[in-house]
C-alpha cells in the first residue's frame, strides 16, 4: 500500500494530444480500442519508458506506429502498462477486453441494470484502457461505440454527434469533443433510454440542444431536473458570464453510482436519485437537491472542465468553487436565509466533525492512499467556506473581476490553487498570503470573544485559538473576515462592519452612547467556532436583524439549555418563553421552523469531551416534551393553518407551510397524545405529497407500533416498484429509535427489494444505520459489529461503499472507555481483514492510530 505526496509531484514525462477511441460493446465483454497520438515533454532525442496506468489489464494487442510491438518492447506490472524505447512523437494503439457487467466497483465502464455507463473520477479511465491517467494531460477525444441496436438504440459520449453507421443487427455512432480534456472527464453511456428534451439559447444567440434520458417510463420525472438546468445555464451567464460551449448537453440518470453525479465533458451522469422527482414520489428535499446537483454539475463546465486540477491534491480548487457557486444560485433562486442556515447547518453536522476526528485534513491535502476517500465534506464544504471568504474580502465587484481574470488566464489549462489566489489577489488587490493558510491547514479555529463598555467605549477583544495538528506541531492563525454589528437596545443597528482579523489577540473600539449588543459572525462571514464570554441570546434570537445570527443565538439557547438539563436537570425557562415567542413571530415559515428546531444531538455530542449519547438523548427528550406541553394550543393552530393536504406545489410558500407544520407536528408527538397520533395518521392517509407522507411514517414509526406497522406497510405496497422511495422506507427504519431496530435492519437485508450492489440501497439501510448514535452505539456491541461486517463484506464488491460506511467509527477516540472498548475490536477486526482494500485501509488505519 503506497501513499502519495503532494511534494512529490512532477510534471508528466509524456502528453497524449489526441486519443481515439472505439468501444465494441457485447453481452459479456467489451473490446477497446485507443488509439493515441503521444509526444514525450523532453525535446531530445533519446529513447524513453512510456508508463500507462491500466487496471486488471487484458492486452489484445499493442501497436507502435502501426507496427505490432513484440513482447519484448513492453510488460505489465504493479497496474502499469510499461513501453520501451519510444520515440519523441508517435502513435500508439491499444486493444484490449474488459468485463463492464461483471465491474461491481461501479468505476471505469460498468452496468447499471441494462445500461452501460462510466464513472472515471479520479482514476476510472484505467479501468477501461492503459493511458497516463492524471488530470494534468488532456487529449482531445474521438469515441466510436458499436452496439446491438436493439438493446442499445442510444449511444452517448462527451463532445457533438459526427456520424452515425447501420451494419445488420448493429449500429454505431462516433462522438467528437473538441476541447481538451483529462481522462477523467470521459463518459459512455450505452442504453435503451427514455429522454425529454428541451433547448437553451446562450447569450451570444447559440441554440443548445439539452437531453434528459432516464429508464423507459421515467421520462415525466425529469422535467424538474430540465428547469434547473435552464436556470443554472442563465445563472452563470449573468452571474459569472460563462456560456455554454457545445452544441449538445447530455444528462443522462442511472440507478447505480457511487456518488451523487459527474461533471463529464456534455455527458453528465447522474445518480437517478438526483433527477427523478415529482410531487407525488419526492420530497421538498429531494426537489431542492436535485436543483443544487444539476447545477453543481453544469457550472463544473468552467470550473473543473475547461480549468481543471494539476493533481488530485488540488481537487478543491474545482470543488470547493463549484459547491460556492451552487450555494450562490440555491440561495438566489429559493431564500437566502434559509439556504445559508441550511449549509451552515451542514458543514457543522459533517465537516467540522470530520475536522474534529482523526481524518481531518486540510482542504488541499498532503497525501492520500486512495483519493477516493478524499471526496470529503472538508474539500468540498469547508472549500466552499474558504471561497466565500475571499468573496467577502473582495466584494461582489472585485471578485467578479478576480474570477474573469482567473478563467481568461488559465482556461484549457489544468492548474493549482496558487494559480486561483494569484487571480483573486492581483483583479481583489489583496494580499492573501496569509490568507493560503486556509488550504493548508486542518482543525476548526475558534474565537475567543470578551466585550467590555466603560466611559461611552466599547472594546471588542478577539483571541483566535487554533487546534495542533494530528501529529501535535503547533498551526499558524487565520486571516478572515469577520462581520459584526452593534445594536441597541431596540435591536436597531447602530454600526455594521466587516472586520479583518489575522492576529492572534485583536482589540476594536467604538464609541457609543449606551452599552451595545454584540452581533457577531453574521452571516457566518468564516467557519469557525465562536466562543462568548458573556452572550445576549435571548435578546438576539427575537430581535437580531441578521438572520444568521437570530438562527445562531436561538441555536446557542437551545444548547446552554439542554446541556443545563444534562447537568442540573433544570429547564431554562427563559428559553422556553423565548420559544414561545418565536411560534407567535411574523416570520417566514422555513426561517420559523429552522428557529424552532432544537439542537441535534450530533451538535451536542461534538461539545462533549467524552462522547456519551444516552443523556443527550434524555435531555433532548425532556426538552421536546415540556415544549410541546407547554405549548400544545400554539402548536396545534400553526399546524392546523398550514396543513393543506391537497397542496403539492412546489412554490415557496407551499414548501414553507410543509416545513413549519411538520416541525410542530413531530414536536406535538412527543406528548403521544391520541389526538395527535391521529393528526400524524390522517396526515399520512390524506397527504398527496411525500413530504408529508415521509414525516407522518417517520412519526408513527418513531410514536407507535401499531399504526406505524399499518402505515409502513401500506407505504410499501405501494412503492415497492420504485427504489427511490423504497430507499426513503429503508431509512425511516434503519434511523428508528425504536427497541429492536438492529434485528429489523438485519432482516431488511432480505427483502425483495434490498440490494447490496446499489450504492443508495446500501446507504439507506446499512448508512443511515450506522449514523443511528442510539443503536449503532448501543452497550451490547451488536451495532458496531454488524456494522464492521458489513463493511468487511462490502468491501469485495464495492471498496468505495465500504470506506463510506467506516466513516462512522470516526468518533472512535472520543468514545467513552465501554463504547471505546467495543468499537476498538471491530475496527482492529476489519484492518486485518485478508485483502482489505486501499480504500478502507486508509480510513480504519487513521482512526486506529
Ligand atoms: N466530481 C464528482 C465527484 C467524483 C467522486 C469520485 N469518487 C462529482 C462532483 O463533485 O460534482
Ligand atoms: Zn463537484
Amino acid at each position: 500500500i503506497k501513499e502519495i505526496y503532494l511534494k512529490d509531484y512532477k510534471q508528466p514525462e509524456f502528453k497524449v494530444s489526441k486519443c481515439d477511441l472505439c468501444f465494441e460493446l457485447y453481452d459479456d465483454y467489451t473490446i477497446v480500442t485507443n488509439t493515441m497520438n503521444i509526444e514525450s515533454s523532453k525535446k531530445d532525442n533519446q529513447l524513453y519508458t512510456l508508463k500507462l496506468n491500466s487496471i486488471d489489464l487484458e492486452l489484445i494487442e499493442l501497436y507502435l506506429n502501426d507496427l505490432k510491438l513484440s513482447d519484448a518492447r513492453y510488460s505489465y506490472k504493479d497496474e502499469v502498462l510499461s513501453v520501451y524505447n519510444t520515440p519523441n512523437k508517435f502513435s500508439l494503439k491499444i486493444k484490449n477486453k474488459i468485463y463492464p457487467q461483471n465491474n461491481t466497483e461501479l468505476e471505469g465502464l460498468y452496468k447499471s441494470g441494462s445500461i452501460f455507463c462510466t464513472q472515471n473520477e479520479p482514476e476510472g479511465f484505467r479501468r477501461i484502457t492503459p493511458y497516463i491517467d492524471r488530470p494534468d494531460v488532456m487529449a482531445v477525444y474521438t469515441t466510436t461505440i458499436i452496439a446491438d441496436k436493439k438493446k442499445y438504440p442510444v449511444l452517448l459520449s462527451n463532445g457533438n454527434k459526427q456520424s452515425e453507421n447501420q451494419y445488420g443487427d448493429k449500429h454505431s455512432v462516433t462522438w467528437f469533443d473538441p476541447h481538451p480534456k483529462p481522462s477523467y472527464l470521459f463518459a459512455l453511456v450505452a442504453g435503451d433510454l427514455g429522454v425529454i428534451n428541451d433547448s437553451f439559447r446562450t447569450m451570444s444567440g447559440n441554440d443548445i440542444e439539452l437531453n434528459i434520458y432516464c429508464d423507459l417510463g421515467n421520462e415525466s420525472k425529469c422535467f424538474h431536473a430540465m428547469r434547473s438546468l435552464k436556470d443554472a445555464m442563465l445563472w452563470d451567464e449573468e452571474k459569472y458570464g460563462r456560456e455554454y460551449d457545445l452544441d449538445i448537453y447530455n444528462i443522462v440518470a442511472v440507478d447505480s453510482f457511487n456518488m451523487g453525479a459527474m461533471e463529464n465533458k456534455g455527458l453528465n451522469i447522474f445518480n437517478s436519485h438526483y433527477v427523478l422527482a415529482n410531487e407525488e414520489l419526492a420530497t421538498d428535499r429531494d426537489f431542492m437537491g436535485i436543483q443544487s446537483v444539476i447545477a453543481h454539475e453544469y457550472f463544473h463546465n468552467w470550473t473543473g472542465n475547461r480549468i481543471t486540477c494539476r493533481d488530485w491534491f488540488q481537487l478543491t480548487l474545482k470543488e470547493g468553487l463549484t459547491v460556492f457557486r451552487d450555494q450562490c444560485f440555491s440561495a438566489d433562486l429559493n431564500s437566502k436565509e434559509v439556504a445559508r442556515i441550511e449549509d451552515v447547518k451542514a458543514l457543522r453536522e459533517r465537516q467540522f466533525v470530520e475536522d474534529a476526528s482523526p481524518t481531518s485534513h486540510p482542504i488541499q491535502p498532503e497525501s492520500y492512499i486512495s483519493m477516493n476517500n478524499f471526496y470529503t465534506a472538508t474539500v468540498y464544504e469547508k472549500g466552499a467556506e474558504v471561497i466565500r471568504m475571499i468573496h467577502t474580502l473582495l466584494g461582489e465587484e472585485k471578485y467578479r473581476k478576480a474570477t474573469d481574470l482567473y478563467f481568461e488566464s488559465f482556461d484549457g489549462q489544468a492548474v493549482t490553487t496558487k494559480d486561483f489566489l494569484w487571480a483573486m489577489s492581483e483583479a481583489g488587490k489583496v494580499d492573501l498570503t496569509q490568507f493560503e493558510r486556509w488550504y493548508h491547514q486542518n482543525g476548526t479555529p475558534r474565537l475567543l470573544v470578551s466585550e467590555k463598555y466603560e466611559n461611552n467605549k466599547y472594546i471588542l477583544r478577539l483571541t483566535q485559538v487554533i487546534p495542533n495538528t494530528l501529529e501535535g506541531q503547533r498551526q499558524r492563525v487565520y486571516f478572515f473576515p469577520l462581520k459584526i454589528a452593534l445594536l441597541n437596545e431596540e435591536g436597531k443597528e447602530i454600526l455594521e462592519e466587516t472586520l479583518t482579523i489575522s492576529k492572534e489577540f485583536e482589540e476594536f473600539s467604538w464609541e457609543t452612547d449606551s452599552k451595545p449588543i454584540l452581533s457577531i459572525n453574521r452571516d457566518f462571514s468564516a467557519p469557525i467556532i465562536i466562543k462568548q464570554e458573556q452572550n445576549d441570546y435571548q435578546f438576539l434570537s427575537r430581535h437580531d436583524s441578521n438572520s444568521f445570527v437570530r438562527y445562531e443565538s436561538m441555536h446557542s439557547f437551545g444548547v446552554d439549555t439542554l446541556e443545563k438539563i444534562i447537568h442540573n436537570d433544570e429547564i431554562d425557562r427563559e428559553f422556553v418563553d423565548t420559544y414561545g415567542y418565536i411560534l407567535d413571530a411574523d416570520l417566514n415559515l422555513s426561517f420559523k421552523a429552522l428557529l424552532l428546531e432544537l439542537p441535534s444531538v450530533s451538535t451536542l455530542m461534538q461539545r462533549q469531551e467524552v462522547v456519551d449519547f444516552e443523556p443527550i438523548y434524555e435531555a433532548n427528550e425532556k426538552l421536546q416534551k415540556h415544549l410541546a406541553s407547554v405549548y400544545k394550543d400554539k402548536l396545534l393552530s400553526i399546524y392546523k393553518n398550514n396543513h393543506l393536504p391537497k397542496d403539492d406545489s412546489i412554490e415557496s410558500l407551499s414548501m414553507d407551510r410543509r416545513a413549519i407544520k411538520n416541525r410542530v407536528l413531530k414536536l406535538l408527538s412527543m406528548l403521544g397524545d391520541e389526538d395527535i397520533i391521529d393528526l400524524v395518521k390522517n396526515q399520512y392517509d390524506n397527504s398527496s405529497t411525500m413530504t408529508d407522507k415521509i414525516a407522518a411514517l417517520d412519526i408513527l414509526e418513531n410514536t407507535t407500533q401499531k399504526e406505524g406497522a399499518v402505515s409502513l406497510s401500506d407505504f410499501y405496497q405501494r412503492y415497492k416498484n420504485d427504489t427511490l422511495v423504497m430507499n426513503k422506507y429503508f431509512a425511516i427504519l434503519a434511523a428508528s429509535e425504536r427497541e429492536g431496530t438492529l434485528d429489523r435492519v438485519m432482516a431488511l437485508q432480505n427483502d425483495d427489494v434490498y440490494d447490496e450492489k446499489i450504492p443508495n440501497l446500501v446507504r439507506s439501510l446499512i448508512g443511515v444505520f450506522a449514523r443511528n448514535y442510539k443503536h449503532f452505539h448501543s452497550k451490547d456491541g451488536l451495532g458496531y459489529k454488524f456494522v464492521a461486517d458489513k463493511i468487511i463484506e462490502i468491501d469485495k464488491i464495492n471498496a468505495q461503499m465500504a470506506s463510506a460506511l467506516a466513516g462512522a467509527f470516526k468518533i472512535y477516540e472520543k468514545m467513552n472507555e465501554t463504547n471505546k472498548k467495543l468499537m476498538k475490536a471491530e475496527l482492529k477486526r476489519v484492518v486485518s481483514t485478508h485483502s482489505l482494500s486501499k480504500n478502507c485501509y486508509e480510513i480504519v488505519n487513521k482512526i486506529l492510530t
